[in-house]
């Protein structure tokens, strides 16, 4: 039995990657671990630890002793927060990542997957439909973090040989749990808003267009790249994926479509800058290419289980 630990299973990704994960390596196999004392409810098929990311000794002990063979790694500070909190940003996206990296490189791991993020993109990079390789210069904390763990990714890989792997996730929409702090995060918002008010506040503007993944099209498509035979990934850095993109207005015209009446405005905060510097859409032709991704949900098709499940 592959036994895979999940950190920061508590969260918008973990909770959905760990149900997933579960369903196909069968529930004891996957360890969920966050900082919560207990486990949520909906995790509670399988085994949870309390673990933080941060104690490099305790993660050490329990992935060997365990004889854990891969870990998904997700506790990080998400864009809006870490602006908020820089220092305790770069730490906590820093640190855990070398923890990990070198439990793989002494040969405890044999595989890890740790997320990057399109914030790893900035101004002076081309925003639409942004190549898998391109200018590169993130302006926030959260942004640089990303980049930086890209390329110790990549350097682990090509010194030590560690098999790492990792998308740069847009920004996701998911009902099943909420968002922990994003610039995206507007785009689940609104569609407990329409549910339970019929009206949005939103605190991007109207034009802002920014790449967005339904969750299942993002757990899929992790699951699909951690299963990929290790001489198809060829990129490890991270990989450019797309799903859907949009602004705040295309989407409450989709839920208008279905939902008649339901009103938005806008009232931009310190997160349009964040928005401004990212791109307006994603080529993944690498990640098609090298191990056959394809999203399968567009903006309507998002916006239908949206409105059927949130709030359920
Ligand atoms: P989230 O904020 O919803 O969840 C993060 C989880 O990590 C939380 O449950 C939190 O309690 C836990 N955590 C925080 N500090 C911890 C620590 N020290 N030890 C253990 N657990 C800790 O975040 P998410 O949206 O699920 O994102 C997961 C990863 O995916 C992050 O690295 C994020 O940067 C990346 N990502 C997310 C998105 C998105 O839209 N959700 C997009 C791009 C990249
Ligand atoms: C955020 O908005 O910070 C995240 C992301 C795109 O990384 N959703």
């Amino acid at each position: 039995m592959t036994k895979i630990l999940v950190i920061g299973s508590c969260g918008q990704i973990g909770t959905e990657l760990v149900l997933a994960l579960r369903t196909k390596f069968g529930n004891q196999a996957v360890v969920a671990a966050d900082l919560r004392d207990t486990c949520p409810e909906i995790l509670q098929d399988g085994p949870y630890i309390k673990l933080d990311a941060l104690d490099r000794e305790q993660v050490r002990a329990y992935v060997i002793e365990q004889k854990i063979e891969q870990v998904y790694l997700l506790a990080a500070l998400l864009s809006a927060t870490a602006e908020k909190n820089p220092d305790f940003a770069w730490k906590l996206n820093m640190e855990g990542l070398f923890t990990i990296l070198d439990l793989a490189k002494e040969g405890y791991l044999k595989k890890i997957f740790w997320p990057s993020s399109i914030a790893v993109f900035g101004p002076t990079t081309p925003a639409d439909q942004t190549p898998q390789h391109t200018v590169m210069e993130p302006t926030t904390v959260y942004g640089i973090s990303k980049q930086a763990g890209e390329r110790w990714c990549e350097y682990y890989h090509n010194k030590f040989g560690v098999d790492v792997r990792s998308i740069r996730y847009p920004g996701l929409i998911s009902y099943k749990s909420l968002p922990g702090g994003g610039t995206t995060d507007y785009a689940v918002d609104i569609f407990y808003k329409a549910k339970s008010e019929g009206k949005f506040t939103c605190f991007l503007s109207a034009d802002t267009a920014l790449p967005m993944m339904f969750m299942d099209d993002a757990i899929r498509g992790t699951i699909e790249l951690m299963e990929a035979p290790a001489e198809k990934i060829k990129i490890r850095s991270a990989y450019n994926l797309a799903g859907c993109s949009f602004t705040p207005a295309e989407l409450a015209q989709e839920i208008q479509a279905l939902q008649p009446g339901f009103e938005i405005n806008y009232a931009p905060d310190f997160r349009q800058a964040i928005a401004d510097s990212w791109p307006n859409s994603i080529d993944d032709s690498h990640a098609s290419k090298d191990w056959g991704w394809k999203a399968h949900f567009d903006t309507k098709a998002m916006v239908k289980v949206m409105l059927e499940n949130v709030g359920l």
